[in-house]
């Protein structure tokens, strides 16, 4: 299924019903009074995220979602129906906001979230509500008022622990299928990958983590050549990157610093301002090409040259080697990140 991460729909909430305007009329009871209902009110527009769902590409054919409009009020002091709601669901990681005001709406964060997004006409009264003791038969009402009427702007940035960033042909789906159930495509030429996919590892009971593999960077994608910076954006939601890195890219060590360093510029200079704080793990590819001693050296020789401080793994995606010892490491450190966030920085004094 095509992978769409922007939309614009429209939504109009119901109009609430017109209130009535109508008197008793019984035998052998004159002058009935007023007994005019209240309309109805008009319907809601709720949005909802739905973890089953991944992209955006149903609001590119429907665009236009409406609630029900309420019903009139009727003689005998009979309300109108209320207008039915309509809930539209969209992906978990969905930005919702109005395009005239630029104010953000809704951010669907976890599954079964809601928001209201446009809101019914309030209903219109009777001609039952005016009755005071200087008007016995009054011959006013009020009418519903309009539902709410919105453009939206839809934005969908997944939601993944982990974002893999690196080169084409680095080995990044590769590393997504050696460690996840997820198939994503992988072959020996650049941009396999056109769209990002998500792929979860489990390591054990309650222990699992997202991953999201991305096409590859190409210079530039900070400021918008190729499909970059689109796909840098759903890098910025993530909690920890794996700068994935084919080991053998070059035979030369100051060229492989550069290359590695020239990611490092992309993703700083991406318009995400959060996207630069994320911490980053390097991750050497393709250690099966070559005895464990060269690769060592030819590591190290790397890291220095970067005076990289961060960790370091070693994998091999064809042969599994090192992906568990990242991956569990991966793992602690999200949970590390977990405690941290629910612990307050503060003590109280009891
Ligand atoms: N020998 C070896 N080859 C690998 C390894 N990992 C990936 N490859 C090969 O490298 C090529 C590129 O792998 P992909 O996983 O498609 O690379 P990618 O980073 O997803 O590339 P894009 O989607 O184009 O950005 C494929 O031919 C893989 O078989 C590895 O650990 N060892
Ligand atoms: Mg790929």
């Amino acid at each position: 299924m095509a992978f769409v991460d922007e939309a614009q729909i429209e939504v109009q909430a119901g109009r609430g019903g017109d209130g009535c305007v109508s008197f008793r009329r019984e035998r052998c009871v004159p002058l009935g009074g007023p007994d005019g209902g209240d309309g109805g009110h008009g319907g809601n527009v709720h949005v909802e995220g739905d973890s089953g769902i991944n992209t955006l590409v149903d609001f590119r054919h429907l665009r236009l979602f409406r609630a029900g409009h309420g019903g009139g009020g009727s003689g005998r002091n009979r309300a109108g129906a209320n207008g039915d709601d309509i809930t539209i669901r969209m992906p978990v990681g969905t930005i919702i906001k109005d395009v005239e005001t630029g104010e953000k709406l809704a951010d669907l964060q976890v599954h079964g979230e809601r928001s209201l997004i446009a809101k019914g006409g309030i209903r219109g009264l009777g001609n039952t509500r005016f009755k005071s003791s200087t008007n016995q038969a009054p011959r006013q009402m009020r009418p519903g008022k309009p539902g709410e009427h919105r453009r939206l702007s839809l934005e969908l940035r997944l939601l993944a622990d982990i974002g893999m960033a690196g080169w084409p042909n680095a080995g990044k789906s590769s590393l997504l299928r050696a460690i996840s159930a997820a198939r994503p495509k992988t072959a020996d030429y650049p941009f396999t990958t056109l769209q990002p996919e998500l792929g979860v590892v489990r390591l054990g009971v309650d222990q699992s983590f997202v991953v999201a593999d991305m096409p590859g960077l190409i210079l530039g994608a900070s400021e918008g050549v190729g499909l970059g910076n689109r796909f840098l954006r759903h890098l910025s939601r993530t909690r920890l990157l794996w700068h994935v890195v084919d080991l053998f890219a070059d035979d030369d060590i100051h060229k492989m610093a550069e290359l590695i360093r020239q990611i490092e510029h992309e993703l700083q200079s991406a318009p995400e301002e959060y996207l630069h704080q994320v911490q980053r793990w390097l991750v050497f590819n393709k250690v099966d090409l070559a005895k464990e001693a060269d690769i060592m050296s030819r590591g190290e020789e790397i890291i220095k040259e970067l005076n990289w401080s961060a960790p370091v793994y070693y994998i091999s995606a064809v042969t599994g080697q090192g992906c568990e010892a990242l991956c569990r490491d991966t793992f602690k450190k999200l949970q590390e990140k977990r405690e941290a966030a629910e612990k307050p920085d503060y003590v109280v004094n009891v």
